[in-house]
């Protein structure tokens, strides 16, 4: 059943969320779901995460599946790769060009990218779990054993990021590449990629994303490009070894949001750590880890603001980019309880999620009053229900509940089109990018059975 309103449709809850579990079945290989039909073939670390918890709601044992089949990808020094190739040669930068198959800690018998993404697993894993739990004993037993045996591997992750990626004094965990991050080009990384020179021995290519879209405008530059594809080229010359990386890499950046989720994930993962006896000392490694980065989340923030700041460490210096990010310590916590409220009450207010003009009231990649904003492109303005789930899972986590049935609401509101977007444009919410996208199906999904 559907509704017009305006120039859109929109579904009834239930025939909204039979064609989201039909994108996540059509976007199926067997052992693993695409990110999407067309633009993403192949399996992207965070995306997985997501896509797991709304297979959860479909089918516990495929759930469990996916990550299973991310696992058998971590590289052996215990890195998640951001993303696990298909056999599918449709994707620019594909594995011939990230030239991973000789880096001493790859996995065997897969190809994967030779950079991470956001360590959202454990926050999946918890999802998984808690939906298991209400729907049946059986389910209950299939993703606690997955969460017994899975559990070393996901504190590996973690290890991994903490032995390599907090080399900085800030405290914040670093990323060697925008593509790090999951927000590709957001405009906090301009100035850091300012000083990301390509060389004249940047081997040519050619772009198959433009060719997938609607709008090229609505994908990063053929300049951003050339800078994407520089920094592969300087890590493969350091032969993927994660600290020469971080040595020679001319993009390194403090991530607030991913120190955030880092912190949250460690709680969740020390959590579940408790709930199937995992080694004790690990679980309270995993402790300190997550106050560690909690404590840098909430020193990161500007004195007058109070958002929270990414760090250019080749620089040395703040990043105060307007964004989603600045957002990010309402994820961990640790801010005193008057600096929060003020941040709350900055997310609330009409510069982000109560801007007058916004079809749904969740918080877009960039405020709409920012000179940075760009309504259609990618990372700079549009929203993007993965963002959204994150942070309303986050407050409901943190008792605030009237946030999280709000940004839930809202969610289903934006994509209730069907088209299921990989972003959307704020103010008239056109879905952008790819459709059919998981992991948006995956989020809507879990919205709608959560209720
Ligand atoms: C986008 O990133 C990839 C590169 O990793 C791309 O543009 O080709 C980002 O939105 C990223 O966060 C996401 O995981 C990926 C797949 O959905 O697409």
């Amino acid at each position: 059943m559907t509704t017009a309103t305006g120039d859109r449709t929109a579904h009834r809850p239930a025939s909204l969320a039979a064609r989201a579990a039909m994108v996540l079945r059509d976007n199926d290989t067997g052992t693993l779901v695409t990110a999407s039909p067309r633009l993403y073939p192949h399996m992207w670390s965070w995306d997985a995460a997501f896509i797991s918890m709304g297979l959860a709601h479909l089918d516990v044992g495929r759930a469990v599946q996916e990550l299973d089949t991310l696992l058998a990808a971590q590289w052996r020094d215990g890195m998640i790769p951001h993303i696990v190739f298909t056999s599918d040669t449709d994707y620019f930068p594909g594995p011939d060009r990230w030239g991973t198959d000789n880096a001493p800690q790859r996995p065997d018998g897969v190809r994967t990218s030779g950079i991470c993404q956001p360590p959202v697993h454990a926050i999946a894993l918890r999802r998984i779990i808690d939906t298991a739990r209400r729907t049946s004993a059986a389910d209950a037993r299939t993703a606690e054993e997955f969460a017994a045996r899975a559990w070393d591997a996901m504190y590996r992750w973690h290890r991994w990021i903490v032995r390599h990626r907090m080399p900085d004094p800030c405290g914040l965990v670093t990323i060697v590449h925008g593509w790090e991050s999951g927000m590709d080009n957001s405009p906090r990384w301009d100035s850091a990629y300012g000083g990301v020179r390509p060389g004249p021995d940047l081997p040519p290519y050619v772009r198959l994303d433009l060719l997938k879209v609607d709008d090229p405008g609505e994908r990063p530059s053929d300049d951003e490009y050339d800078r994407y594809l520089w920094l592969i080229e300087q890590m493969r010359r350091a032969d993927y070894n994660p600290d020469k990386v971080v040595e020679t890499s001319a993009f390194l950046v403090g991530d607030v949001f991913i120190t955030a989720v880092f912190a949250l994930a460690s709680d969740t993962l020390a959590e579940i750590g408790d709930e199937v006896g995992a080694d004790a000392e690990r679980v309270a490694e995993l402790r300190t880890w997550a106050e560690r980065a909690r404590t840098a989340t909430a020193m990161s923030c500007h004195p007058e603001t109070g958002m929270a700041r990414d760090r250019d460490v080749r620089a040395g210096r703040w990043i105060s980019t307007e964004s989603i990010a600045g957002f990010s310590p309402l994820l961990c916590g640790g801010l005193p309880g008057d600096v929060e409220d003020r941040l709350i009450a900055a997310l609330d207010s009409p510069r982000w999620t109560g801007h007058p003009d916004l079809l749904a009231a969740v918080p877009p990649s960039v405020s709409p009053d920012s000179p940075d904003f760009d309504p259609r492109q990618y990372w700079r303005g549009p929203q993007w229900p993965v963002v959204t789930w994150l942070f309303g899972w986050a407050f409901g986590r943190r008792g605030w509940e009237r946030h999280a049935s709000e940004f839930r609401a809202q969610g289903v509101h934006l994509a209730s089109d069907g088209a299921f977007g990989e972003y959307y444009e704020p103010f008239s919410g056109k879905p952008l990018g790819s459709t059919n996208q998981s992991w948006t199906a995956a989020v809507v999904l879990d919205w709608l059975c959560s209720v």
